[in-house]
């Protein structure tokens, strides 16, 4: 059936056989007919639906993850056997679409996958950013980016018909409306709404990834996140949020008066989930569109205050935007009089200057809109959700303690499990059937196979399964050599400070002068790194060079090759997290306690039976509280502590330094004569430097712990037995963390759909 509609597509396409076609033709046919049977599927409906702003959804490829979904993949991958190519090959000429930065775009995805998947009505709302996140690629040990283009003249999106009027200062934008259909697991659909403006101009862009970024029409979806670290970068952002927002808003309404709704019960009939504060300008936007329909400003406020809600993932105060006043007027003057109304009533209520949202400085804190004009804030562990209200946002706390709430993240199965490791859903069929699919808690049946060695073996079978198949994978695209029989060690996310890379390469010093000393370890570890650095971010770009300094260090040294390899993987994103996350035995997590929000690849990599290495930080506590202290390691400062050092000023690097010989060796080694030979001394100086005289993500204060700790996991791993135990103890466990829970959770409290 489905191979007969391939055919005919394929022959009416390319006028052949499918055996004669290439991957890319199989894949652009493939294409057009999951879009087809997906489109026959039908649309989740309802009385009240969601929708899910966010200037970021990290969806990835699609193709074989709306083939689960469809409940199609086998089948489909039975019948590409037969014309003589793996799914994998075809996969491989789909593009990426990198629509997001990291872990809140990456949740979005996951987020909507569950909401299809428990059949609510639910659509995202966002930007179709035509470069996603910059391709990333090693020259002279640097991180070099390049344009990240993921449209083709076809691909998921759909171009539809529906146009707004978005009002700027100076000028008028349309905006045109795209859909991608978000397929649920054995659901009908949602869609994910993605803007676009029709003036966009590819060919702005210069040098790598630089352009104009005064010329607004031609650039305001060229790019994701463009670079804010001057005036024009920042109004730019303004005009991208308020193009997404308004668009958004005016969607939202178009669909209720379809519907026949009466506007002055839209809270009734929508609610809208604030992802970060990117698209707060909705709020604004939202009362102003009202307004022009005829609702007073005093309705208005209300009805936008009972329809929004704001999630929070970040206590780091360079994340929580601030714009100033003047930028604002500059993009959407008719939006001040409404946000000086919803500052003056806040004013007239409030003395305390902490809850203003225009300050002295005259700077408009957009989490301070969301949280007095939504009706719900939440947290993304059940740590951040703590600090928020015990410490980063007491003050708000204090007037709406009915307003905060929890909602530990999540992530979709689907691809983390389903798609990303074939072989464990399978053996996992076979031990406890197919319920864990819809109903993730039931991998908990697994514990039943805990005392089971040849369950365990199998387990860890599957493990080096997969790690030969990520070996093949670095070979072929990357031209790296990595040994399936040394331990991976896996730290993939952003390269920021607070996440702490530099205390991993401080471990890999550390661990390089002990093997020169003559103390090796009995098995051999491979370090594997993942990370992109905001171009503008000085020291993320040195603890790169560093990175990639030691990797030819090591490269070149066969006597410390044999015992330790580390290895940078190229351009790190959904695509290589696939392959990474189930060959992975070391999950580290190690960023300093209370600045990670949550952290999810800490989840999808315990799904795939990896042992976490971790701080007591976000979703870390909760993993630990599951799994207990023997299945998982943790190391260093809790995040009272933490808190403390911050609030007293009294960490002081330098005496770490200076009162620790190991210590001081590892940070030496920085600017030693080896790698200074290799690298750039501007970078390899300017972080030694920062790491003495500030380091202020306290890398110094947990580096001790981390080695004996990480000494410690390593000399464990030798007893397969008791690893396998923890590894199977992780994949029972790790079904608290599905999004189909997180998303049954934000309903039952928060969207109350259906
Ligand atoms: N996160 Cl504020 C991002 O990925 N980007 C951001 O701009 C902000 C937060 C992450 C956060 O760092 C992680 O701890 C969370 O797990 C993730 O959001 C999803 O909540």
């Amino acid at each position: 059936m489905i191979e007969k509609q391939l055919q005919d597509i394929i022959t009416r396409r390319y006028h052949k056989k499918a055996e004669e076609c290439g991957s890319e033709e199989l894949y652009y046919s493939l294409l057009e007919l999951t879009k087809e049977i997906t489109k026959e599927r039908g649309y989740n409906e309802g009385e009240r639906k969601l929708y899910y702003i966010s200037a970021e959804f990290l969806i990835g490829k699609l193709l074989s993850n709306n083939l689960i979904n469809l409940g199609l993949f086998e089948e489909v991958r039975e019948i590409l056997e037969r014309f003589g190519k793996s799914i994998e090959e075809v996969e491989a000429a789909e593009p990426e679409p990198s629509l997001g930065n990291g872990g809140l775009g990456r949740l979005a995805a996951c987020f909507l996958d569950s909401i299809a998947t428990l059949s609510l009505p639910g659509d995202g709302i966002g930007l179709n950013y035509h470069y996603g996140l910059f391709r990333q690629i090693f020259e002279k040990h640097k991180q070099k980016e390049l344009i990240n283009p993921w449209i083709e003249p076809e691909s998921w999106l759909n171009r539809t018909d529906i146009y707004f009027e978005i009002p700027f200062k100076n000028f008028t934008l349309k905006s045109r409306l795209y859909d991608i259909d978000v397929t649920g697991y054995g659901s009908k659909n949602n869609k994910l709404h993605l803007f676009d403006v029709e003036t966009v101009d590819e060919g702005l862009v210069e040098e790598g990834i630089r352009f104009d970024k005064s010329k607004v029409q031609k650039n305001l979806t060229l790019f994701l996140y463009p670079d804010d670290s001057d005036k024009e970068g920042n109004l730019l952002r303004i005009y991208q949020q308020y193009f997404m927002v308004s668009s958004g808003a005016q969607l939202i309404l178009k669909e209720c008066r379809e519907k026949g709704y009466d506007l002055h019960k839209l809270d009734q009939h929508v609610v809208i989930q604030i992802n970060d504060t990117h698209p707060t300008l909705v709020i604004p936007e939202l009362i102003r569109l009202l307004m022009l329909e005829g609702i007073r400003m005093d309705e208005a406020i209300g009805i936008v205050s009972r329809t929004c809600a704001y999630t929070n993932h970040t206590i780091l105060s360079e994340a929580l935007e601030k714009w100033p006043f003047d930028y604002l007027n500059e993009v959407v003057p008719h939006l001040m009089p409404i946000i000086c109304e919803l500052d003056t009533r806040v004013k007239e209520e409030y003395a305390d200057e902490k809850v203003q949202i225009i300050d002295k400085d005259r700077r408009v804190h957009m989490a301070h809109i969301d949280i007095h004009y939504g009706f719900s804030v939440n947290g993304v562990a059940a740590l951040h959700t703590g600090i928020l209200e015990q410490s980063e946002l007491k003050h708000f706390y204090d007037i709406y303690p009915e307003k905060f709430n929890n909602k530990t993240n999540g992530i979709t199965f689907r691809r983390w499990l389903l798609e990303a490791n074939h072989p464990l859903a399978d053996y996992l069929v076979s031990l406890i059937g197919e319920g864990f699919k819809k109903d993730a808690s039931e991998l908990e049946r697994l514990l039943e196979y805990r005392d089971d060695s040849r369950v365990k073996e199998r387990l860890l079978a599957i493990k080096m399964e997969k790690k030969l198949a990520l070996k093949q994978y670095l070979a072929e695209t990357e031209n790296i050599e990595i040994d399936e029989n040394s331990i991976f060690d896996i730290q993939i996310k952003r390269l920021h400070e607070y996440k702490r890379q530099q205390m991993n390469a401080l471990y890999v010093i550390h661990k390089y002068l002990e093997i020169k000393k003559g103390r090796v370890p009995s098995t051999p570890v491979t370090l594997i790194f993942g990370a992109k650095a905001a171009p503008a971010y000085v020291i993320a770009k040195d603890i790169i060079h560093l990175i990639l300094c030691l990797q030819e260090l090591i490269q070149d040294d066969p006597q410390v090759r044999r015992h330790m390899n580390l290895v940078m993987v190229q351009n790190y994103n959904v695509t290589k997290a696939e392959k990474l996350i189930p060959a992975c035995d070391i999950s580290e997590q190690i960023s300093l306690a209370s600045k990670e929000a949550s952290g999810t690849s800490n989840m999808k990599f315990m799904l795939n039976g990896a042992v976490t290495l971790g701080t007591m930080d976000g979703a870390n506590v909760e993993i630990h509280d599951l799994v207990g202290d023997d299945n998982i390691y943790i190391f260093g400062a809790g995040s009272k502590e933490v808190i403390e050092h911050y609030a007293k000023a009294d960490y002081v690097s330098k005496d770490y330094y200076e009162l620790d010989p190991q210590i001081k060796e590892a940070v030496d080694f920085i600017t030693g004569p080896e790698l200074m030979k290799i690298g750039d001394p501007e970078n390899l100086n300017r972080l030694q430097k920062e790491l003495i005289g500030k380091d202020w993500f306290m890398t110094l204060l947990d580096l001790k712990d981390y080695i004996h700790t990480k000494d410690r996991m390593l000399k464990d791993y030798e007893d397969r037995e008791s690893w396998s135990e923890k590894m199977l103890v992780n994949i029972a466990k790790a079904g608290y963390f599905s999004s189909d829970r997180t998303i049954a959770q934000y309903n039952e409290d928060i969207w109350k759909l259906r």
